[in-house]
């Protein structure tokens, strides 16, 4: 080793050892060092209950669950508990598209009702639909279709055999909230997301 290079050496042991020495390991440094205990990076709590759902899936859960609701302007109205990619927005996709409706939920039993089919905004939505709990329309997504009872992690599939806008819903939580827009049609491209829910569980720490 040439003089030059060995003493670059030491100067970088050196630095190493300062480093762990001072004991000041400060948030969002991930460096591990032998028996020295160390920050997790600073994460958004929010994090841990959001993720992408994949291609031609439509996920589902309470608004405060995670997924979040917005007014939208498009369908003149409030949307919530369904999205097809992160947190709520109205849905698209072709005809003929088969789709597999998640449960996001950790908790909570989910359904995918069609509430009514509209020609196009404003989406009003009923005030106490009948949505029907069993499921009905054997997989095949129209008027009169329900997923039946999806349990939390669960998925069931349904293709979507007719153009058309829907007015979808929860048979258990309509009423809080769980009501949205599919419209399936070519071209037809899903809406903005809604902003993230103001957490009104603490989650669970990170250490
Ligand atoms: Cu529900």
């Amino acid at each position: 080793m040439s003089k030059k290079l060995s003493a670059l050496a030491v100067t970088f042991v050196a630095l190493a050892l300062a480093a762990c020495g001072a004991g000041s390991v400060g948030a969002g440094n991930t460096a591990l060092m032998n028996g020295t205990t160390y920050s997790l990076p600073a994460v958004d709590s929010d994090l841990a209950m959001t993720a992408t759902v994949p291609k031609d899936t439509i996920g589902e859960e309470l608004p405060e669950e995670g997924v979040g609701s917005l007014k939208s302007s498009i369908w003149k109205a409030t949307l919530g508990g369904f999205t097809q990619t992160q947190r709520t927005q109205s849905l698209a996709f072709p005809p003929g598209t088969k789709i597999t409706i998640r449960n996001l939920s950790s908790s909570i039993t989910h359904t995918l009702d069609v509430v009514k089919v509209i020609s196009g905004p404003p989406a009003v939505f009923p005030a106490n639909p009948n949505l029907s709990i069993p499921a009905k329309g054997d997989g095949k997504l129209e008027a009169g279709y329900a997923s039946g009872p999806i349990s939390p992690g669960k998925s069931v599939t349904v293709t979507l055999v007719k153009a058309g806008t829907y007015e979808i819903g929860c048979a258990f939580h309509y009423g809080e909230g769980m009501r949205d827009v599919l419209v399936v049609k070519n071209g037809a491209k899903p809406g903005p997301q809604a902003t993230p829910p103001s957490p009104k569980v603490t989650a669970t720490p990170w250490r």
